[in-house]
């Protein structure tokens, strides 16, 4: 096993798909296996998040990343050169102990996740295996359904949709390839009717590749994608379900939530999605309300009897201990999992696994500065999370992951199981 022994360790400035700096780490290991970990950036941000550094001044804007790959230099480096890879939990226990704050912002959160990250990848390749057979084992074969962001708002977009993501779920597909194939021939219609719906400017893209219209009510957003939907020959409801990340710590401003242009209590905006829900197949809400509004979260999942999911991001940040105390307190059916929410892999992988363990949702997710790291299509089949979200099937950032799935699915041949509609079924 001394071909897991980490020999090198080394950080870089590169950039994110929104021109920031962000940290990316390479490892190599005695066996001559290298990894590569590269950290995301969120735009709507949990409190609790995981803190990055970024070094202020006038450089990048303050944006630079240099004191998190001085970091990884100085105190990462020395002190998991050595270790296994393989025992990649005690590499990352090793990190945290060195950065020794309950946040990570000694060392930053971005010097963490790119290191975490890089880690599982060398030891992988050292092992001459993809990741997720290394993490999940010769019998991960479940491909996700995936939520693909195809209309982009909030703080993701120049437009004032206030909801930030409106999602497609392709689940009537048989397989993962076929259904990459019927979200992107939605994609494709729904550029179209909004081209002639609202002009050209209308399909300009937003920060995770969905169109940006310059629509006003959500409503229209939901209605754009039903008919796109059935402009490609699909049945919403039936072949596709939809998702929407409403991101509503965003539009929380004094007690009061800005939806659809004025503040609106939290009680009618649960009227709002209990309204939608009935008039559209939405099948999963995310943040519906703000991260310190649980109980309205627990309202919401009264009033839906289980009719759509109600998930948790910046509620939950990825943190085993807030999904317990939420889907303990039944206010939320599962939740979002971004590694640099909270700071390293077998952190996430926590989170995974306690939801696995009490029957919650788990929907392994991209951010929206992403770079072309395909860490996360693996670990989604690894646990056989059976959800991820990962943008719109256009931009390189958001592709990547779509690709790397599509190898995932071509290596495991006939073996490939598709997640399909119980993905986003209670049990
Ligand atoms: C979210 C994410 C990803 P951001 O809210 O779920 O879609 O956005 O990375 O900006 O937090
Ligand atoms: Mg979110």
């Amino acid at each position: 096993m001394s071909e897991f022994i980490i020999e090198y360790v080394k950080a870089l400035q590169i950039l994110d798909s929104r021109g920031d700096p962000t940290v990316e780490v390479s490892v190599v290991t005695r066996g001559g296996g290298y990894g590569r970990g590269i950290a995301p950036a969120g735009a709507s941000r949990g409190l609790r998040e995981a803190v990055e550094a970024r070094d202020g001044g006038s450089k990048y804007l303050g944006r630079g990343v240099e004191r998190a790959v001085e970091a990884v230099r100085r105190y990462i480096a020395p002190a998991i050169t050595g270790m296994s890879s393989y025992r990649f939990r005690e590499v990352d226990r090793k990190i945290l102990e060195v950065d020794g704050t309950q946040n990570k912002s000694r060392l930053g959160g971005n010097a963490i996740t790119a290191t975490s990250l890089a880690v599982i990848n060398a030891a992988a390749d050292t092992a001459r295996v993809p990741l997720f057979e290394f993490l999940g084992g010769r019998r991960a074969r479940i491909l996700p359904v995936p939520l693909m962001n195809i209309i982009n708002g909030g703080a993701h977009a120049g437009n004032e949709l206030s909801f930030q993501e409106f999602m497609i779920a392709p689940v009537g597909a048989s397989t993962f390839s076929e259904a990459i194939r019927v979200a992107v021939e939605i994609y494709k219609s729904l550029k179209n009717y909004l081209k002639r719906a609202y002009g050209p400017a209308a399909i300009n893209v937003g920060d995770e590749g969905g169109f940006a219209p310059p629509m006003r009510r959500v409503r229209e957003a939901l209605e754009a994608i039903v008919k796109a939907t059935s402009e490609a020959g699909y049945r919403a409801g039936e072949d596709v379900l939809l998702a929407v990340d409403v991101a509503a710590s965003q539009v929380y401003r004094d007690g009061l939530y800005f939806i659809d242009g004025s503040f609106i209590e939290g009680s009618r905006l649960l009227e709002l999605y209990v309204n939608l829900i009935d008039e559209f197949p939405i099948a999963s809400i995310e943040d519906p309300f703000a991260e310190d509004h649980p109980q309205y979260f627990r309202d919401l999942k009264l009033s839906l009897k289980g009719r759509a999911l109600v998930i948790g991001d910046d509620l939950t940040v990825t943190n085993a201990s807030l999904i317990s105390k939420y889907l303990s307190e039944n206010a939320i059916d599962g939740a979002i999992i971004k590694v640099n929410q909270v700071g390293t892999f077998t952190e996430a992988e926590e989170a995974i696994e306690l939801l696995t363990q009490f029957g919650g949702k788990a929907i392994v997710s991209h951010r929206s500065g992403e770079t072309e790291d395909t860490t996360i299509a693996h670990v989604a089949v690894a646990y056989g999370t059976g959800l991820i979200k990962t943008g719109a099937p256009a931009r390189g950032e958001r592709t990547s992951k779509y690709n790397e799935l599509l190898r995932i699915e071509d290596y495991l041949s006939g073996e490939a199981v598709y997640a399909g509609r119980r993905a986003l079924k209670l049990k």
